[in-house]
């Protein structure tokens, strides 16, 4: 299973989506690794749903290897809502992105995913081989679909091109960076964001969506980067992996810890009327302690360092 080929580290590495939550992370991870030629351009200068801009890009960087990170993303709300632009544009930016690196031979690639992929009601923690068993969770069906065709297409170039092409898919991430859009966010930014207003406000109350029973696991951004270099050195199979903490809490729970964090000493009301989503998302991690790889930031310290990036940006952050 163990490829144990290190990277050269002056190899032209592209990361699509590097200046989102993962893409952000995993370049200043690659950086303090040594690598001397990472490749990125903003959404502003590169649409990577336009296909033959994508081509002409990848015709003047000639990458070497290529991380996927790049996708339309968001929480329950903005998943349920946006459906046709969470499938369509999944589908356009990882088809151009793959089908770019392959016509220029890149011969090692890493696409990212999600942990959405798997049936709704798989069995907890959820392994691998739960793919395509059963059902997917509605409120994000589009995104899995999307997500699912991406792990068929690394699949597939690796039979029919035999690259060393290989798909993660990680627990939900959270981090410095993140997106904190009060609608569209996942939960844990937008507590943090919710909560922090809350408290400066003085307000007594402040309410979480859903029955707060569904449980989530959380997993540190830069623990996502460091697992992405690790994959690209240590694993080469078609079937994807999973990259998660390794343990859940219910969203009450988060909700508690997120208070505590920011300081809201108020009382916190369930809203009942929103969508809880699937149960439980529990990643089964053992493949990836297998290799000899593990997360290493509590949700604790995790969050504490989120909370912090968000006061020094909470002045400039979107509300649209
Ligand atoms: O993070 P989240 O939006 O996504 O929601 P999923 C997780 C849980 O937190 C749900 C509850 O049960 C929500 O009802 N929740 C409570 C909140 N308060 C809030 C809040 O203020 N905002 C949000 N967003 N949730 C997403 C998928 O599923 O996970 C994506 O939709 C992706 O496709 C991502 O896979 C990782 O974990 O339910």
């Amino acid at each position: 299973m163990s490829t144990n080929a290190p990277i050269d580290r002056s190899s032209r590495v592209y990361i699509s989506g590097h200046s989102g939550l993962v893409g952000s992370a995993i370049w200043r991870y690659l950086e303090s690794q040594g690598f001397i030629n990472l490749l990125g351009v903003s959404s502003g200068q590169l649409d990577l749903r336009d296909r033959p801009a994508v081509f002409s890009y990848f015709d003047a960087i000639r990458p070497d290897v290529v991380i996927d990170a790049a996708a339309k993303v968001g929480g329950i709300h903005a998943n349920s809502t946006y459906p046709a632009e969470f499938l369509s544009d999944n589908l356009q930016i990882q088809l151009n992105v793959m089908d770019a690196a392959n016509a220029h031979n890149v011969d090692r690639l890493l696409f990212l995913g999600s942990s959405c992929i798997y049936p709704r009601l798989a069995p907890q923690p959820i392994k691998e081989d739960s793919l395509l068993t059963g059902p997917l969770e509605p409120t994000n069906q589009a995104y899995a679909v999307a997500k699912i065709a991406g792990i068929m297409q690394v699949q597939a170039v690796r039979t029919q091109y035999g690259r060393r092409w290989i798909s993660a898919m990680p627990t939900n991430l959270y981090g410095p960076g993140d997106n904190f859009h009060p609608q569209n966010a996942h939960v844990l930014p937008s507590l943090v964001r919710r909560f922090d207003a809350a408290a400066r406000a003085g307000s007594p109350s402040v309410e979480v969506w859903g029955s707060g029973a569904p449980r989530r696991e959380f997993l540190y951004v830069d623990d996502m980067a460091s697992a992405a270099l690790f994959l690209l050195e240590n694993y080469d199979e078609p079937e994807t992996i999973n990259v998660g903490f390794g343990s859940d809490l219910s969203i009450a729970e988060l909700a508690q810890l997120v208070a505590g964090t920011v300081g809201f000493e108020g009382r916190i009301v369930q809203d009942a009327s929103k969508p809880d989503g699937t149960p439980q998302k529990l990643l089964d991690v053992s493949r990836m302690k297998a290799l000899g790889w593990e997360a290493s930031t509590s949700l604790a310290d995790g969050l504490a360092s989120t909370f912090e990036w968000f006061r020094q940006h909470h002045a400039s952050l979107r509300n649209s």
